[in-house]
């Protein structure tokens, strides 16, 4: 409960679960340690506060949210936090993911979340550009996202 991290992951419901395995795997690809957790910016406002004041005193720096429908969890997420809050659209309900696409790139100005792609492919990014956020002070990571890099260009590692 109170081990350390390096990114936060929220999602919106138990059913976004393929999406954050996705990012997970991703996360432990660089050795970044995370937590996944379930809380609903809708259901659960209460607790989303909690959770995001229990991350970063664990030492949470970058936030990876995701939702579908009417995907508030990265904004109510970015207006508790000065850490970067990056945005994952996903997919479902009637209008396919246009809605939670919109939902998330709409952001009023003053609390910017950064906007992801809309579901697999943006889960996995935000991973990726966790990575590459915190390889600013880290050298190590660095060279694991540099790696990594070299390896999605065919020239292994
Ligand atoms: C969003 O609504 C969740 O992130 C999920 O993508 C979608 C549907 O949630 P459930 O009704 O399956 O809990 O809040």
């Amino acid at each position: 409960m109170t081990s350390p991290i390096q990114v936060a992951v929220l999602s919106g419901s138990e059913s976004d679960a393929d999406f954050v395995e996705v990012c997970g795997r991703q996360l432990d690809h660089f050795a970044i340690a995370h937590d996944c957790r379930v809380v609903s910016a809708h259901r659960q406002p209460q607790a989303l506060a909690a959770f995001i004041r229990e991350a970063e005193s664990r030492g949470a720096r970058v936030f990876i949210a995701m939702a579908g429908l009417a995907a508030h969890l990265p904004g109510v997420v970015a207006s508790q936090t000065t850490c970067p809050v990056l945005g994952v659209p996903l997919p479902g309900g009637a209008m396919g993911g246009m809605d939670a696409l919109l939902s998330v790139v709409q952001m009023p100005k003053g609390v910017p979340v950064a906007g992801l792609a809309l579901g697999r492919a943006g889960a996995q990014n935000a991973a990726i550009l966790a990575a590459q956020i915190l390889s600013v002070g880290d050298p190590e990571l660095r060279n694991r996202v540099e790696d990594f890099k070299r390896a999605l260009a065919g020239e292994g590692s």
